[in-house]
């Protein structure tokens, strides 16, 4: 088992927890649709659905918050999240938006046009629903490993230049940029190499074509290529973070990950001409473009946040912290994604539940069986996230197949992780009582997981009840 360090951080304020029992949590898994997205959060008792926003603040920020200049125009605390983005990431223009899939909208309407083709290293489905939205196809041209859970490479977020040299040999004209990403969520959390960006980087200047990097964990990405690559063993991350987003074009940034604040991101352009269009864009879709959508005092979290991000110490707990429950999982056998990426853990469910086809959805089927053996939640990350494909309305099932666990940073302690582990490891144990998958009985059009509904495929129980 990994050790971790103790953490940089000691507790000022708590939020109670509550427990409940299983014959509680059947009823209200019951009244969600077998969907965990619809459970009250009141009635989850380890939240591990994401690390998305749900992030512990520090007395720092909370303090920052009350600087919060609420001008509508030229705010003072613009001027300081704009100078923390220009100081740690290293792009001349900031423009705020009120979080994440905000700037994909602006970025995907700025440059998509219909026909258009983007290619990428993995999906992500907020980031894939905007390029589809506004007509362009993509292209996924991650290296094969990241499709592998077992495989133990280092970088399984680099893009296999070879993919991506065929789909510029075919589509160059119509390639509007590349759409990197740092870690890669939908591969595990999984990092990409600074010479991999750098030779995309190049290979895409070649042609004309931008590279804009989605940095939501490009800090954690950082750490793990401080990790894994011996060149950049002893640098600090902050100096990687640099040499990431350096041969970009671009970023765009869900402030609500790395940055530890709860609401909030920005996009990022080195093109001034490039920039007063999203500007004109944010003011359409956000709020003026010094606020984004965001108020003062969120600007000023985030900034906090950002130079927090950053520091050694911070990082190196958070990671550690993840990898202390994937190495709890890996020992007793439950296969989880090799290896161990900066925001989660992620257990192969195609494996866990082999008894069940893909169209009974294990990983969704999984998220339901660690909610009432222990209320803990997670997220399905499979056929269910990866929706239909727009052409033919067929579902899409994407190589992998997992229940992610993702861990808020600096909100759980080690007794809660050991929860999770004890819950997730029961059920793989008991896995042959799960004797059903699911069915949906609703779907939305667009991110159709968070508001799906779902039946039993057979029975009225997982059949996984204690005699
Ligand atoms: C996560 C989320 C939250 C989420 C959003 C949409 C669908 C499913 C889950 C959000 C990300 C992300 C990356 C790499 C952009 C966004 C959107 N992640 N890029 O992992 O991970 O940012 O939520 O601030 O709009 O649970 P946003």
């Amino acid at each position: 088992m990994l050790e971790y360090p103790p953490e940089p951080w000691r507790i000022k304020m708590v939020e109670p927890l509550r427990a409940t029992t299983r014959a509680y949590r059947e009823q209200a898994l019951e009244d969600a649709g077998w969907n965990p997205c619809l459970l009250r959060s009141e009635d989850v008792y380890i939240d591990l659905f994401t690390d998305s926003g749900t992030n512990a603040m520090s007395d720092r920020q909370w303090s920052a918050l009350m600087r919060g200049d609420e001008a509508y125009a030229g705010a003072r605390s613009f001027y300081v999240f704009e100078q923390a983005v220009r100081e740690h990431y290293g792009y001349e223009h900031v423009i705020p938006v009120h979080q994440g899939r905000g700037g994909e909208n602006i970025l995907s309407r700025l440059l998509i046009r219909p026909g258009m083709h983007v290619p990428g290293n993995m999906y992500f489905p907020s980031t894939r629903a905007h390029q589809e939205l506004n007509g362009a196809t993509f292209h996924d041209v991650i290296v094969d490993d990241a499709h592998d859970p077992a495989s133990e490479r280092p970088f399984k977020g680099n893009v296999d230049l070879a993919k991506l040299r065929a789909v510029i040999a075919e589509h160059g004209d119509a390639i509007p940029y590349v759409s990197l990403a740092a870690t890669v969520n939908m591969a595990g959390g999984q990092p990409i190499s600074v010479d991999n960006l750098t030779e995309v980087c190049e290979l895409a200047h070649e042609h004309g074509i931008p590279v804009f990097l989605d940095t939501a964990r490009a800090v954690e990405n950082a750490w793990l290529i401080k990790q894994r690559d011996p060149g950049w063993a002893d640098r600090p991350v902050a100096e990687i973070l640099l040499a990431l987003c350096g041969p970009t074009d671009g970023a765009v940034m869900s402030a609500k990950k790395d940055s530890l604040a709860n609401i909030g991101g920005w996009i990022a352009l080195r093109d001034p001409a490039l920039a007063e269009q999203a500007r004109g864009l944010v003011l359409l879709f956000e709020g003026l473009h010094t606020y984004g959508g965001m108020a003062g005092r969120d600007m000023e979290a985030i900034a906090a946040g950002i130079a927090e991000s950053v520091d050694e110490d911070h990082i190196r707990a958070r990671v550690a912290q993840v990898a202390y429950l994937g190495s709890r999982l890996s020992d007793a056998g439950v296969p989880i994604i090799r290896p161990i990426g900066g925001h989660c853990v992620c257990v192969d469910a195609t494996e866990t539940l082999r008894h069940l086809p893909r169209a009974e959805f294990p990983a969704q089927t999984l998220a339901c069986a660690i909610y009432l053996e222990g209320g803990v939640r997670g997220v399905e990350r499979g056929a269910v996230s990866a929706g239909r494909d727009p052409a033919t309305g067929e579902n899409r099932y994407p190589p992998l197949e997992f229940l992610r666990l993702a861990i808020p940073r600096r909100v759980y302690t080690r007794a809660h992780i050991d929860h999770v582990a004890g819950t997730v490891i029961a059920v793989h144990r008991d896995r042959d009582r799960i004797r059903s998958g699911l069915t949906l009985t609703y779907e939305p059009p667009h991110l159709r997981f968070f508001q799906a509904r779902f039946k039993l495929t057979t029975g009225s129980s997982l059949g996984q009840e204690r005699s």
